[in-house]
């Protein structure tokens, strides 16, 4: 936190002093009020997303460590630490909230999802809502999926 300057200090121009009054003002208000800047609680999301994007891997019942893969497109909005950076359009794994249901949802399928991401205790991410889109939808994607982790093999012929 910045500490306001000091009200004798040579130089402080009356406007310089009423912004720090009004500083002043602000941050009592904050303590007052509550700041709204600061997350509510440790344990809530620290923000969710509304993506959109097309299924590139099912996870497998049989293998727990597979998970679901998404080629999503690009998400201008995201944050990290307060600051907006964006997320480019990409292939990438999602851990998904335990009650999700991905039933009737197959590779290929354009999907619209929510994904909640915490920053504490660490950055961790999940998908808590699948929908499928219709089949016909246009999504902005650019970047044919990429082979790697997140793709699913060509199947052999
Ligand atoms: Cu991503």
């Amino acid at each position: 936190m910045n500490n306001p300057a000091p009200i004798s200090r040579p130089g402080l121009t009356p406007g310089r002093f009423i912004s720090a009054l009004a500083l002043a003002a602000a941050l009592a208000a904050c303590l007052i009020g509550g700041c709204k800047k600061q997350p509510a609680a440790e344990a809530g999301p620290a923000a969710t997303y509304e993506v959109r994007g097309l299924i590139t891997r099912l996870p497998d019942p049989r293998n727990a460590a597979t998970n679901l893969s998404i080629h999503h497109e690009a998400i201008p909005t995201f944050t990290v630490k307060g600051k907006v950076v964006g997320m480019a359009e990409m292939t990438m794994p999602f851990p998904t909230a335990p009650e999700l249901s991905l039933s009737g949802i197959a590779v290929g399928d354009p999907v619209r999802f929510v994904m909640e991401v915490r920053e504490k205790p660490r950055m961790t991410y999940q998908i808590t809502k699948i929908s499928k889109l219709p089949a016909d939808t246009k999504l902005d994607l650019k970047a044919p999926p990429e082979a790697g982790p997140g793709t699913d093999p060509t199947p052999p012929k």
